[in-house]
């Protein structure tokens, strides 16, 4: 359905007319904001409804005059609304997060923007922490705590829940919808599937020849705690875990583009929709359409990029940062794959009482918790952790100026906490970095914080350094939080051959050898 993409680029067009300040947009805007609450409550989808009827019939739904009926055409044409792409350059705002925080309008946002160049809630709070908005015009000290506070007020209200609290849960899901018998797929979509940091509810997939009787054993399962919405094609629950489920069954034949669609993002999927109207095609959560014959009818996701001659783009590069581009040109990075990575850079396993070690050959075991300190590599012989003499040196950022302390140490070193020093544009972390580039220095990620966020190190990925994951816990399995950081390489666009603990254990000991 298209309804919330026009939905939401019509409320977005709304805000952008406030922001250019005109006396007469307020009035257009109000046009747009109608039109949006209208679609938003249809039932019905606008691209049939406009199929049957042409634009008449668009004229017919209350809320919705001319000028709003071609931007709708419009976009059903062409994917996108050139009023909106020209206004969007203008205030490249994230207006949909902004607008959640109380105290905060178009107006404002758009003075904030040219003064400041703010365009999301992180760089509004890195903005506030470092005094900078009080000096604006119509901002002052008071106002700026006030905002502070009105910034978590609205993240509470939206209550994200990290990784991995969702990523097990969903699996016991999807387990456990599997063990009733009732489906035929089932899989993990939204923001969880592409491994995001946090995530704003749970989305599960299914296809399934019963899918009443599926939907019962979903609502009444473990963990629920109350249920949202019940019906045979879509339920939401409530869980105890602190977040909501989405389940939703579709046909057995539209399940590859189902998958497309809900694993999302909201951004990929519209710019691969008007990849796909280039090429003459529709795509939506039903198929990939040429004419009224469903191209990928029974095939796998895959076949969706194949189709559109994309190469295959995994889930956590979807994200609209450029991936369609660099997949039509089959330039996508190469990714560490989930069973790739073959030891622990920074375990707080008890080494005389080995548990659950798969998939992992060897650890790096924390000495103390100085600045500074040195991680004693082992590899594992029958049940039996055995110390190799090779070791490693992290550095803390957040406990030291990490500049300063790097120029005494030797040998080769892990930054962690790197992302503590503020935000990758600011001066400490460019800094580090510069030096990084020279010495070889290694950022580490904390897979069990899933720190630094994988938008922190994309940003970063142009210099040229080394990236090393831990679990940061005492079960350094890939099946436990390594999986986390390696999502947050995958997402950063960090290549394989970045990665130091892909190496074997005697391929590492050498690279460390050669680079003391
Ligand atoms: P979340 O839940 O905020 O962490 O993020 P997602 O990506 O899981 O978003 P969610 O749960 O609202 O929807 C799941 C997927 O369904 C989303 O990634 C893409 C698809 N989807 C949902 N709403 C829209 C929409 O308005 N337009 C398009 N094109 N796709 C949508
Ligand atoms: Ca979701
Ligand atoms: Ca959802």
């Amino acid at each position: 359905m298209i309804n919330q993409d026009i939905a939401r680029i019509f409320t977005e067009i709304a805000y952008l007319l406030e922001a250019a300040g005109e006396q007469k947009s307020q009035f257009e805007a109000n046009a747009y904001l109608k039109a949006s609450r209208a679609i938003s409550s249809m039932q019905e989808d606008l691209e049939t409804i406009y199929e049957k009827g042409g634009k008449d019939a668009l004229l017919s739904i209350p809320g919705i005059g001319k000028g709003i009926a071609d931007k709708i055409v419009e976009y059903i044409n062409s994917g996108s609304i050139q009023k909106y792409e020209d206004l969007k350059k203008k205030y490249p705002i994230d207006f949909i997060s902004l607008m959640k925080i109380e105290g905060l309008g178009p107006k404002k946002l758009a003075v904030l923007y040219q003064a400041l160049g703010i365009t999301n809630v992180e760089e509004l709070r890195n903005a506030i922490l470092n005094h900078k908005v009080r000096g604006i015009p119509g901002f002052g000290e008071k106002s700026e705590n006030q905002l502070l506070k009105n910034i978590e007020m609205a993240e509470r209200v939206s209550e994200r829940i990290p990784i991995w609290k969702a990523y097990p849960e969903a699996l016991r899901i999807k387990n456990y919808l599997e063990s009733t018998g009732y489906a035929l797929i089932v899989e993990i979509a939204g923001s969880t599937r592409r491994m995001k940091e946090t995530i704003g509810d749970i989305d599960i997939l299914a296809a399934s020849e019963y899918p009443n009787a599926l939907m019962d054993k979903f609502v009444e399962m473990d963990g629920v705690s109350s249920i949202i919405a019940k019906g045979d094609k879509k339920s939401t629950v409530s869980l105890k875990i602190g977040t909501t489920c989405d389940l939703r069954i579709v046909s057995k034949e539209s399940f590859g583009a189902a998958m497309q669609y809900f694993t999302g993002s909201k951004d990929h999927n519209i710019k691969l929709r008007r990849l796909a109207i280039g090429k003459g095609m529709k795509l939506n959560e039903y198929g990939l359409f040429s004419g009224d014959k469903n191209i990928v009818s029974g095939m796998p996701e895959e076949k969706v990029y194949e189709t559109l001659d994309l190469a295959y783009i995994p889930p956590e590069l979807r994200e609209d940062r450029g991936e369609i581009e660099a997949a039509a040109q089959k330039r996508l990075p190469e990714i560490v794959q989930y069973g790739e990575v073959k030891g622990d850079m920074f375990s707080k396993m008890d080494v005389s009482n080995i548990k659950n070690i798969t998939g992992i050959s060897y650890v790096f075991v924390d000495s103390g918790d100085g600045p500074l300190t040195d991680l004693y590599m082992y590899t594992f012989d029958g049940g039996r952790a055995v110390k190799t003499g090779a070791s490693i040196k992290a550095l803390d950022c957040s406990k030291l100026n990490a500049v300063s302390e790097l120029k005494s140490a030797s040998g080769v070193i892990m930054l962690y906490n790197i992302d503590s020093l503020g935000l990758p544009e600011s001066a400490a972390v460019q800094n580090l970095i510069e030096k990084l580039s020279k010495s070889g220095i290694i950022v580490l990620i904390n897979s069990s914080d899933v720190r630094p966020t994988s938008d922190f190190l994309y940003s970063l990925r142009k210099y040229d350094f080394k990236v090393a994951i831990g679990s940061f816990s005492d079960e350094p399995s890939l099946e436990g939080s390594m999986r986390f950081g390696i999502g947050i390489t995958r997402r950063a666009w960090i290549e394989k051959n970045r990665i130091i603990n892909t190496l074997d254990a005697n391929a590492l000991m050498s690279y460390l050898k050669n680079s003391q």
